[in-house]
């Protein structure tokens, strides 16, 4: 399928935590080449000069790091985009302010990059007091601003694009009015056409982003969404990694945006099935099969899988996959697992029969991958993996561990006790801690957890403390 000239097609650094580093920039650079994305977005949260010191001026060994990303960009035939992201603390109606924006992608122009984006996403939604005076909204502000960055670009024969990004960026946010009644519609009214804005569906992690929606929002924009996707980012859950495919959009979505760009995990090595899947989205003709799409690059990654001992197979990496599939949800094989395991411990040890042996054979096999893993070649990938295999595997080691206790311990209500799992340092912590207070409903409403209520009931309970003395 060809696409509209100047579609965007790749990949946002663009999360929370540690950026990525030269090697793997390079890396993604060849795999987007080599599969037709054309887009890289420079807009890492935690580079302080991106953020909290947008003001500060690059210094020459920073300069000289962003010139070999452009410079390798340019090889690979993909566009730059550099980002900046001044909403922090930015005083909207200070020329000063202004300056240091022009100032800083000044020295990006000299680099050799030629398309800019001005980001004002997560950022409290107030203006001081001057800006207020001067702007009636936050939206009007931000429009001032953006437009007036892109007149100056213009004026320097710059060519590229100008991306913006609203500080409500998705529905929910907007249901919400954050940024003021009407955000939207200013920006939709005020922003130059030109300017693209990004926008991330219906939620910040968007399951689903249905073409209805994208008419509606492109009618209050004014303009076709440029979407910023964060299907796969994980930057909000350290436990969790995505290696699913890019899903819940259709085709149709393509015609309907001025592009489609990732913001995938944090951990660089575990992107390669959602941005193999990506590509083939952008690419494919008819309807659209995520499950397929990600076999075939699960096969396409099992080479970056090699170890020192006894080989993984297809089998094991898509088991193992789909352990760690999507945000909303786990690959087929792992959901089958874990609702027969939860059948077989629902019911009485004593009629488990036949499902053990079942439950073995695959709680074996996930761990021993688990296991196994630990022997790659390729260490950056298994260091990406480490902790979460550490936890599968934990998880595995003790689920098997109680049914052989119940199977071969004797009577079915013998306690079972694991000497790897002692109270303190399995599960233990603060969060995990807090993380058990509250719990939340499917409706995604929270309430007091049973543990916490429980406990509520018996202080209810006890007698009054004595005041009479
Ligand atoms: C966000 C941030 C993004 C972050 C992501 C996932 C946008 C526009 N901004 O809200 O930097 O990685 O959520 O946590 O998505």
């Amino acid at each position: 399928m060809r696409h509209a000239p100047g579609f965007l097609a790749g990949v946002i650094e663009g999360f929370y935590g540690q950026p990525w580093s030269q090697a793997e920039r390079f890396e993604l650079f060849d795999w987007m080449s080599a599969w037709g994305l054309n887009t890289y977005l420079y807009a890492p949260k935690d580079d302080l000069k991106h953020r909290a010191l947008w003001r500060e001026p690059y210094f020459p060994a920073e300069e000289e790091s962003l010139r070999a990303i452009i410079e390798r960009c340019q090889q690979s035939e993909l566009r730059f985009i550099y980002a900046l992201s001044p909403g922090l603390d930015i005083r909207y109606s200070q020329e000063s302010e202004l300056e240091c924006l022009k100032k800083r992608f000044e020295q990006m122009l000299a680099l050799g990059c030629q398309d800019f984006a001005l980001l004002f996403d997560d950022i409290p939604d107030r203006m001081e007091p001057q800006d207020c005076e001067r702007w009636d909204s936050f939206a009007a502000a931000q429009c001032h601003v953006t437009n007036a960055i892109f007149g100056w670009l213009r004026e320097r024969n710059v060519t590229g694009r100008l991306l913006f990004c609203p500080t409500p960026y998705c529905d929910r946010m907007a249901e919400r009015k954050l940024g003021g009644e009407g955000y939207l519609k200013t920006v939709g009214r005020n922003l130059l056409p030109e300017i693209d804005v990004f926008w991330t569906g219906p939620e910040i992690i968007s399951r689903e982003i249905p073409l209805t929606h994208i008419e509606t929002i492109t009618a209050v924009l004014r303009r076709k969404p440029l979407i910023w996707d964060n299907l796969h980012a994980n930057d909000y859950d350290g436990r969790r990694f995505y290696c699913g495919p890019y899903s819940g959009r259709a085709p149709g979505l393509r015609g309907a945006v001025s592009g489609l760009l990732i913001n995938p995990n944090n951990e660089f090595p575990l992107n390669y099935v959602p941005l193999r899947t990506l590509a083939e989205f952008i690419y494919c003709d008819g309807s659209w099969h995520a499950r397929k799409a990600y076999l075939n690059a699960m096969r396409q990654w099992l080479p970056y899988f090699e170890t020192v001992g006894h080989p993984l197979t297809i089998h094991d990496l898509v088991l193992l996959g789909d352990c760690f599939y999507l945000p909303h949800e786990e690959g087929a094989e792992a959901e089958e697992f874990y609702d027969s395991t939860r059948r077989l411990l629902a019911a009485e040890p004593g009629k488990w029969g036949g499902q053990v042996i079942a439950f073995r054979k695959r709680a074996s096999q996930l761990r021993d991958c688990c296991a196994r893993l630990t022997e790659l070649r390729h260490r950056p990938l298994f260091y990406a993996l480490s902790r979460r295999l550490w936890e599968l595997r934990e998880e595995l080691d003790l689920l098997l561990s109680y049914v052989r206790q119940k199977v071969d311990g004797g009577t079915p209500d013998t306690p079972c006790r694991s000497d790897f799992h002692l109270p303190g340092t399995y599960r233990g912590g603060m969060v995990p801690r807090l993380q058990h207070l509250l719990t939340q409903h499917s409706d995604g409403t929270f309430a007091p957890s049973r543990e916490t209520a429980a406990q509520g009931n018996v202080a209810a309970n006890l007698p009054a403390p004595d005041t009479s003395a």
